[in-house]
């Protein structure tokens, strides 16, 4: 079996297909005991991430016990504000916290250039999980969006309305675009990097794309994340690597975001599948069950569950997924069950 055989890439190429493809967003973490069982040897999460071997055996613990079509890199999005030495840890129950956040406009010129070698730990992991991953099941690489990403380096940590971040690119404009440039240039380099150590598939994750009103959603984050896809576009190493696009409740139509040039779409769990069908031959489509929803009985996850299969039965190039990530109060027996229903359909 070679990649060629991929459903998930067939999926990506718009292909139509009888079954399609499954992969769940954020499948390796705290709801597996695997998982927690591997975490209890690491006080700092990042500094698990540092360590490729490990990062290779988490990935690989969903692939061995769901069988997905798809792996994802073990890591995370807070890579690059940590290369930036905005210096990120992640406390107990707290999430993210960043001991050096960009407070004001001099930070963001104080900023030091990016060294993608600062992230060598990360193309490692990728290079180890490819070759762990057997050749027919495709690794997906990622990076937050360059407004993602500047959100949680000016706020500091993680927040409902990040009011923080609002005020800051209210009044440092110019910095702000600014700092999002520096950080549109970081991703390019370090997905073209993950894409040499052999990820097939790049994952961009615009998970707080839900702060922002339609303009200002254009002008802060897709203007960036199409000047990213443009960037991988033209360039020899990642030209052909598909490229999705996760954008959490988007406060905006959907031709914004196609108009990126993403591949596909990963669609949010409050987005409507019917509304997306005409987007047929135009893009790839993933997504979207509530992950909530596995925390209900079978015969629940079984209907919502058909009711987007039903959606996008006709649709060429679909791919099942969640409409966000999997959460640490999920039962795996769900996701098992889950992953079942849809194969047997
Ligand atoms: O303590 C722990 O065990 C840490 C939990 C954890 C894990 C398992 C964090 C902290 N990150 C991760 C791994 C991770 N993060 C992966 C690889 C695992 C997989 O998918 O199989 C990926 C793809 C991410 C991506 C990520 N990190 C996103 C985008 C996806 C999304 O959920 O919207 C975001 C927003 C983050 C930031 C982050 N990292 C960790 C936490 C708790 C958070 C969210 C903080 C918040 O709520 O704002």
């Amino acid at each position: 079996m070679t990649i060629s055989n991929s459903i998930f890439l067939k999926a990506l190429n718009k292909e139509k297909l009888l079954t399609p493809p499954i992969w769940y967003m954020r499948q390796a973490g705290r709801y597996m005991p695997e998982y927690r069982a591997v975490r209890k040897g690491f006080k700092n999460f990042l500094d698990m991430c540092k360590d490729p071997d490990v990062c290779c055996e988490l990935a690989l613990q969903p692939m061995n016990k769901f069988e997905l079509d798809a792996s994802i890199l073990f890591s995370d999005i807070l890579t690059i504000p940590d290369a930036m030495d905005l210096k990120v840890k992640f406390l107990e129950g707290e999430g993210p916290v960043f001991d050096n956040p960009i407070r004001n406009a001099q930070d963001v010129h104080d900023i030091e250039p990016f060294d993608a070698d600062k992230l060598s730990y990360v193309y490692k992991a990728v290079s180890n999980i490819r070759s762990a991953l057997p050749r027919d099941i495709p690794l997906i690489g990622f990076c937050g969006s360059p407004w993602t990403l500047a959100a949680y380096s000016i706020e500091g940590r993680s927040s409902k309305d990040f009011s923080i971040t609002k005020k800051f690119i209210e009044n440092n404009n110019i910095e702000a675009h600014i700092f999002l440039q520096k950080l549109t240039d970081a991703c390019f380099i370090y997905l073209r990097e993950q894409v040499k150590a052999g990820a097939d598939v790049i994952q961009i994750f615009d998970s707080w794309a839900n702060l922002l009103t339609e303009s200002d959603y254009q002008n802060y984050s897709l203007n960036y994340i199409s000047s990213l896809i443009a960037s991988l576009k033209n360039d020899p190493v990642t030209s052909s690597t598909p490229i999705i696009l996760f954008a959490r409740e988007p406060r905006c139509s959907t031709e914004i975001i196609v108009n990126t040039n993403t591949d596909c779409l990963s669609l949010y769990w409050s987005m409507e599948p019917k509304d997306f069908t005409y987007l047929s031959g135009k893009v790839s489509l993933q997504g979207n069950l509530n992950p909530k929803i596995l925390l209900e009985s079978n015969d629940i996850i079984k209907r919502e569950t058909y009711k987007i299969l039903d959606a996008f039965e006709d649709y060429p190039g679909y791919i099942f997924n969640l409409g966000h990530g999997i959460t640490p109060d999920i039962d795996p027996a769900k996701v098992s069950y889950l992953t079942d229903i849809i194969r047997e359909r």
